[in-house]
């Protein structure tokens, strides 16, 4: 459906690489529309959330420490298939196993520094979102090339 979305996150490495531009651009020129965006430090309660399908795991206790270093631009994308086309966008958990032009592949090498989450499944997009953003803070519009992205 075209209300589909995603929860997209540029990771702290992205924020630091001033990679955040780069990303908003591929999923904007795709044709994605983009309802939430913010900055934010966050929390290691947050982090663990987030990532709680992976708690107890080796890498956890880093990841939530990755994650929590710095800055991170949470992002919500509505549009056609976006959680399968934005993983697809995204590539491969590690950054070397990524085909060329994933944004994964093209901007990064090891997979603790891997730039970027997207939400793997409709049921976890929703859970993310509403993880990390409140209702109030998703924009309802409809941009007026609508019509010359879907026919
Ligand atoms: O969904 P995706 O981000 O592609 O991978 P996940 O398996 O959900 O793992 C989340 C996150 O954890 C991954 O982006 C990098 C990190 N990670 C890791 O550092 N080491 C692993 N062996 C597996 C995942
Ligand atoms: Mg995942």
């Amino acid at each position: 459906a075209v209300t589909e979305r995603s929860f997209i996150m540029v990771k702290p490495d992205g924020v630091h690489r001033g990679l955040v531009g780069d990303i908003i651009k591929r999923f904007e020129q795709r044709g994605y529309k983009l309802v939430g965006c913010k900055v934010l430090v966050p929390s290691r309660e947050l982090a663990a959330k987030h990532y709680a399908e992976h708690d107890g795991k080796p890498f956890f206790p880093k990841l939530v420490d990755f994650l929590t270093s710095g800055a991170v631009v949470a992002l919500v994308f509505e549009g056609k298939d976006v959680v399968k086309t934005g993983r697809t966008m995204i590539g491969a958990t590690n950054p070397l196993a990524s085909p060329p032009g994933t944004i994964r592949a093209d901007f990064g090498i090891d997979m603790g520094r891997n730039i970027i989450h997207g939400s793997d499944s409709v049921e976890s997009a929703m859970r993310e979102i509403a993880l990390w953003f409140r209702a109030d803070e998703l924009a309802d519009y409809t941009p007026v090339a609508t019509a010359w992205i879907y026919e």
